[in-house]
C-alpha cells in the first residue's frame, strides 16, 4: 500500500510512519517540520525496504496543500491510505478569556486543514476506484467538557466530516474510518500549553496513558481488515479513564 500520513513528525502520526514502513508499505509523510520528516525518512528506510516521500508544507495553508499534492510524481499519485492525524489543542480556557490566535490554529489546523488535504487526495482516489481515509478523531468529538470549548467544536466537526466522507465517497469504492482517542501521552498536552512540560506531565500525572502505538496499531489494523469490511468509527481509551473527564489516579 502507500500510505499519506499528515502530522507525520511526531506523536501517533510518527508512530503510524514506524507501524506501517515496518510491515513493508510506502509511505507519504507530510509535515510542517522538514528536518524531522528527513531524520524519520532515513531512519525507517534503513530500517526496512520501503520508500518514503517527505511533504513539508503548512495543512493551514490551502495553497501550499494544493502544491505539495500536486508536486507528487505519478507513481505517487496512487494513494491507498490517507491518515488525517494532523491536529491540535492549543490553550485551555473558557470561552471569555480563550484566545483567537488558539481558536483560528485549531479551527485552520484540525477543520479546515482536514478538507484541503481530503479533497485532493479524494480526487485521486477516486479514479482507481479504491482508497481509505483514516480521521484522527478524539474523545473530544464525543463529549464536550470545561473549557474544552473551541477543541470540542473542532473535533465533533472531525466526527461529523467522518460521516460526511463516508456517504459521499460511498459510490467510489473508499472507505471512511475515525478512530477516537482518549488520553494519549504525546507532545498533545505540551502543544495546548504553549511548552508548560510542567503542566503537561500533570494531566497523565498517576495514571497509565494510552501510546502513541496503541493507535497507531488500531490504524493499521483498521486498514487492513478485507476490501468488504469497513470499520465506521472506533472510540479507544485508557483502560483507567471512562470518559474525557472521569479518570482513576493513584
Ligand atoms: C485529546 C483527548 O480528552 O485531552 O484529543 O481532549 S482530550
Amino acid at each position: 500500500m502507500l500510505v499519506l500520513i499528515t502530522g507525520a513528525t511526531a506523536g501517533i502520526g510518527k508512530s503510524c510512519a514506524e507501524i506501517f514502513a515496518a510491515q513493508g508499505h510506502h509511505l507519504i509523510l507530510c509535515g510542517r517540520r522538514k528536518e524531522r520528516l528527513d531524520t524519520i525518512k532515513t531512519e525507517l528506510e534503513k530500517k526496512h525496504k520501503v520508500n518514503i516521500h517527505t511533504l513539508s508544507f503548512d495543512i493551514q495553508k490551502q495553497t501550499e496543500v494544493q502544491e505539495a499534492i500536486h508536486s507528487l510524481p505519478a507513481d505517487l499519485k496512487n494513494i491507498d491510505v490517507l491518515i488525517n492525524n494532523a491536529g491540535l489543542a492549543a490553550g485551555l480556557s473558557s470561552i471569555q478569556d480563550g484566545k483567537l490566535e488558539h481558536w483560528e490554529q485549531m479551527i485552520d489546523t484540525n477543520i479546515k486543514g482536514l478538507l484541503y488535504i481530503t479533497k485532493h487526495v479524494a480526487n485521486l482516489m477516486i479514479p482507481n476506484k479504491r482508497g481509505h481515509i483514516i480521521n484522527l478523531g478524539s474523545i473530544a468529538g464525543k463529549e464536550v467538557y470545561a473549557n474544552g470549548n473551541v477543541y470540542c467544536a473542532t473535533k465533533h466537526a472531525v466526527d461529523a466530516l467522518n460521516k460526511a466522507m463516508r456517504i459521499d465517497l460511498l459510490t467510489h469504492q473508499i472507505k471512511v474510518t475515525a478512530i477516537h482517542p482518549g488520553m494519549v501521552e504525546t507532545e498533545f498536552s505540551i502543544v495546548r500549553f504553549d511548552g508548560d512540560e510542567e503542566r503537561a506531565k500533570k494531566v497523565y500525572q498517576g495514571m497509565q496513558p494510552l501510546r502513541p502505538e496503541d493507535i497507531a496499531e488500531t490504524i493499521y489494523w483498521a486498514a487492513t481488515r478485507p476490501a468488504h469490511v469497513n470499520i465506521n468509527e472506533l472510540t479507544i481509551m485508557p483502560s483507567v479513564q471512562a470518559t474525557a473527564t472521569q479518570v482513576i489516579r493513584h
